[in-house]
């Protein structure tokens, strides 16, 4: 009994280093393509973005889904960030986006230059609020 136990724990082991091992092996074929489009769905809660730092493919369309869990949050990219204009271009023209508690909102942009860009909340939403940062790195 116990090593039917076993068996199956080191099936799903080699099943999940199989899963790791073609995460790696994807984004090379598709690479040369453009406008795949990538989906990717994180958390905002006081005072953290889950899953940061995102990573995406270069040459992607990006649809980011946030889910405000726990408080009104807001999402924008720091002016600090080099060339967001080229870097990451926005479907919606607009600086900050309200996420509200709850809801799931969608940003969609291309990724269009490699880099690392900061984002961070624009809707104050406690103590530590200027200090909920996050990240997206478009991979080369
Ligand atoms: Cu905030």
């Amino acid at each position: 009994m116990k090593k039917h136990v076993n068996r199956s724990k080191l099936q799903l082991l080699s099943m999940s280093l199989l899963g790791f091992a073609l995460s790696f092996s994807v984004p090379s074929s598709v690479r040369a393509q453009t406008q795949e489009v990538q989906v990717i769905e994180i958390t905002a809660r006081k005072y953290e973005y889950s899953g940061s730092p995102i990573h995406v493919k270069l040459g992607s369309q990006v649809k980011l889904k946030i889910n405000a869990t726990d408080h009104d949050h807001g999402f924008k990219i720091d002016e600090g960030t080099p060339s967001r204009a080229q870097g990451l271009v926005f479907t919606s023209a607009q600086d900050c986006w309200l996420l509200k508690k709850g809801e799931t909102t969608i940003i969609e942009f291309l990724a269009q230059t490699p880099g690392t860009y900061t984002f961070k909340c624009c809707h104050t939403c406690g103590l530590g609020h200027n200090g909920m940062k996050g990240e997206i790195i478009v991979d080369r």
